[in-house]
């Protein structure tokens, strides 16, 4: 059993649009273990540290209206490999390039309008869901199932 952990958003569009119960179901079927959410709304100060990276980019405005255009559901999951799985589920940035069966694959066109955020690294991970989510907001539980999914 892995305790690593990736933090996962449905951003405004995957809220509005009514696609978080089906993402919520392809994290949890996969067999990761669910152990924060909460819908948010995101301020600037907190998406400028969340997307420190891309500052500089010429679409960066665009992101921050877009990210703050409406609720977020943001959420941790827990799981064997997450990050990387998690990654996998969603597909590529460009959901052209995402492959079919994948979640911006499966629901978006659009590159600014890609409906879902994973965290890209373990390292990055722990800073972006210690910046969404209080500790106590946090559940630590052994799931029934466990015995089912993990060898
Ligand atoms: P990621 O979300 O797949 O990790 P990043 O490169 O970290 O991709 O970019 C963060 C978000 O910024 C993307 O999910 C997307 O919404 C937006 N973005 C990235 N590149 C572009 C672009 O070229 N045009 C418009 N939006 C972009
Ligand atoms: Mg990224």
């Amino acid at each position: 059993m892995s305790t690593e952990r990736t933090f996962i958003a449905v951003k405004p569009d995957g809220v509005q649009r009514g696609i978080f119960p089906e993402i919520l179901r392809r994290f949890q079927n996969k067999g990761f273990k669910l152990v924060g959410i909460k819908l948010t709304l995101a301020n600037e100060s907190l998406l400028r540290e969340h997307y420190a990276d891309l500052q500089s980019k010429p679409f960066f405005p665009s992101l921050l209206s877009y990210m703050m255009s409406g609720p977020i559901l943001a959420t941790v999951w827990e799981g064997k490999d997450v990050v990387k799985q998690g990654r996998a589920l969603l597909g590529a940035t460009n959901p052209l390039q995402s492959a079919p069966g994948t979640i911006r694959g499966d629901f978006a066109l659009d590159m600014g309008r890609n409906i879902i955020h994973g965290s890209d690294s373990v390292e990055n991970a722990e800073k972006e869901i210690n910046l969404w989510f209080k500790k106590e907001e946090l559940a630590d539980y052994k799931p029934t199932m466990y015995g089912w999914i993990y060898e």
